[in-house]
């Protein structure tokens, strides 16, 4: 399987509880390596653009209010099959159903307040991670 790239977010109900540490370290368990990383706090209007896709989502003004509401950890993770093994590691969008030792099985709050978010293909990875890093700044 190729070296892959997929880009991670800390959600705010995580870093409200002081838990970017430990989500990161479940990130390294698992063989994806953090090379790049910034704490930022996004408007609602760019919480908005980047769930561009989910605007005729009911849950979707909830979810950028909430995405807005404290500071996010947005990554850039790489490895093996980073796309779909980051999407291990997070588990189900709802916590109810996540496995055993996932992050959102461990330590999300509900399906909209769920932690982390991550790529969940190539074509959006690309464009996720330029979303918001510039070259310069994936540090592999
Ligand atoms: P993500 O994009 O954040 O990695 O999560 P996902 O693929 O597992 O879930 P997706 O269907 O893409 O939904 C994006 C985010 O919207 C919130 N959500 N709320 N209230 C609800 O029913 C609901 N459903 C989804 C979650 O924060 C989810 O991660
Ligand atoms: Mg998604």
């Amino acid at each position: 399987m190729a070296t892959e790239r997929t880009l991670s977010i800390i959600k705010p109900d995580a870093t409200r509880r002081n838990l970017t540490g430990k989500i990161n370290a479940k990130f390294e368990e698992a063989g994806l390596r953090i090379i790049a990383q910034k704490r930022i706090h996004l408007t609602k209007a760019q919480a908005g653009k980047f769930y561009e896709v989910h605007k005729e989502r009911p849950f979707y003004d909830e979810l950028c209010e909430f995405m807005a509401s404290a500071p996010v950890v947005v990554q850039v993770l790489e490895g093996e099959g980073a796309i779909v093994k980051n999407r291990e590691v997070m588990g189900a969008t709802n916590p109810a159903d996540a496995a055993p030792g996932t992050i959102r099985a461990e330590f999300a709050q509900s399906v909209g307040e769920n932690s982390v978010h991550g790529s969940d293909a190539p074509e959006t990875a690309a464009a996720e991670i330029a979303f918001y890093f510039s070259g310069l700044e994936l540090v592999g």
